[in-house]
């Protein structure tokens, strides 16, 4: 049996019923005008809005009283009876036949204009406005359309912990946890568990919540942020390449399938999506794009780090997401597999979305030989005593292996066009702030 609506219709529901029709529906107050003639009240729910209209002449004096009393955010049910009209929105209305007021809502605080830093205080009540939620739907589309991928190719999803002891992506950015007065951390990470448990599945993946207490402060950094990631025994870099494109390709084609209307509503560009979706994503090493930089009058060296400004160049070659190989070893992870014809670089791999968004997806071969892991841990400073685990599973049948973390609410971002990470997720942690 599925769940009931108790007779009433959603908004969208609404614009396909036939004048005449009696019916009822449920939201909150998004806009009204007080006219002379009509009392013009626009209901929103989770799908949308509908405009309802109590025409003042001849109504029942206690139901204009009520819709007079009725203010923004009020939550209602509304009865009435379905009109065409072509000034409303979606080209039908419901003319108020009864109103119930089910909680009257305060003075609403958001009035438009409001500066960001006011509207991340009042999250909790911003999170209404339709920008976000159109962004939280295009979000739940992008998390389908990986959820598919994975699903279609035989993935198996496991459940790593967020309370951890070692780092993954050393220690500058570890947040600290006492833990019964032991020292633990919040997870940079989920990798070095997943490699367990490519031994008994193969092909796992993860999304989890990943902590990092990053020291800059910029547009696509969260200090607690969603993590998909996934390893896979018996493959490749760039096998698993292959499969990161079609991963993220399938997101894309979720989104375009079913969040049409809210890629409108947040004015996203849709031409760079669609066209994501006709072309093989294009690689290029380390060593191409230094040269290509260097091309734009970049002041960089081989062995530099590309930063986010450097990949916002970068990304004016592409109009489709793109991949980025073969880094410098002392620019990456330990973790990383070092290139047998050339000791110094590593077979890692970015992928970097277009339009100056820069990276996304982070992944790699890993080094699967013990000793090479171990001589890569010593000379990185660490203890190898600390990584012993992750050292046993070289020793026990190791195997050829990849991986890669994807940043949620960086695609998100991308693929809505939002400008700034925030808006991607409800409830995102500054320095500043966690709260609400
Ligand atoms: O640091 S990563 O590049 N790589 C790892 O953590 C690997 N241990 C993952 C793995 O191979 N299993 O982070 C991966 C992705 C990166 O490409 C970003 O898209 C995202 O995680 N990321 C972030 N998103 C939002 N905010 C912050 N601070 C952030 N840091 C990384």
């Amino acid at each position: 049996m599925g769940e009931q609506n108790e007779g009433f219709n959603s908004t969208k529901q609404i614009l396909k019923l036939n004048e005449g029709e009696k019916t009822k529906v449920r939201g909150w107050i998004y806009r009204k005008r007080d006219l002379a003639d009509n009392i013009f009240i626009v209901v929103r729910d989770s799908e949308g809005i509908i405009q309802t209209v109590l025409p003042r002449k001849n109504a029942p004096q206690d139901l204009v009283s009520l819709a007079e009393k009725s203010t923004i955010e009020s939550s209602v049910v509304i009865e009435g009876i379905v009109k065409n009209d072509e000034r409303a929105p979606g080209g039908k209305e419901l003319q108020i036949e009864n109103l119930s007021i089910i909680g009257l809502s305060d003075d609403f605080p958001i009035k438009g204009g409001e500066s960001i830093d006011y509207l991340l205080d009042i999250r909790h009540l911003w999170l209404r406005s339709r920008k976000l939620t159109s962004i939280m739907k295009i979000r739940q589309s992008v998390l389908e359309g990986l959820r598919e991928y994975f699903k279609k190719n035989n993935w198996w999803e496991v459940n790593p912990p967020i309370l951890t002891q070692s780092a993954v992506e050393g220690g500058a950015t570890l947040f600290e946890v006492n833990f019964f007065n032991k020292k633990a951390y919040l997870s940079q990470s989920a990798q070095f568990y997943l490699e367990v448990m490519i031994f008994s599945l193969e092909k796992v993946w993860a999304i989890t919540p990943s902590f990092r207490a990053e020291k800059s402060r910029t547009r696509r950094h969260l200090y607690e942020y969603y993590h998909l990631e996934g390893e896979a025994a018996w493959m490749g870099m760039k096998d698993m390449m292959n499969h990161v494109e079609g991963l993220i390709k399938s997101a894309i084609k979720k989104v375009l399938e079913d969040r049409l209307e809210d890629l409108e509503i947040v004015k996203r560009d849709t031409n760079i999506l669609e066209n994501s979706l006709k072309t093989n994503f294009p690689e290029i090493t380390y060593d191409e794009a230094i040269l290509k930089l260097k091309n734009k009058g970049i002041n960089i060296k081989w062995g530099d780090d590309i930063g986010a400004d450097e990949e916002k160049v970068l990304t004016e070659y592409f109009d489709t997401p793109f991949f980025l190989t073969m880094f410098p070893k002392h620019l990456k992870s330990f973790y990383m597999k070092i290139d047998d014809s050339r000791p110094d670089v590593v077979l890692g791999f970015d992928l970097e979305a277009p339009e100056g968004y820069g990276e996304v997806v982070g992944g790699s071969q890993r080094e699967d030989s013990y000793e090479k892991l171990y001589k890569r841990i010593v000379e990185e400073g660490y203890n190898p005593s600390d990584y012993q685990w992750y050292l046993d599973l070289r020793k026990y049948g190791t195997v050829p292996h990849s991986g890669y973390g994807l940043g949620v609410d960086r695609l998100v971002t991308w693929i809505a066009g939002l400008d700034h990470i925030r808006d991607s997720i409800p409830f995102p942690r500054f320095r500043e702030r966690i709260y609400p």
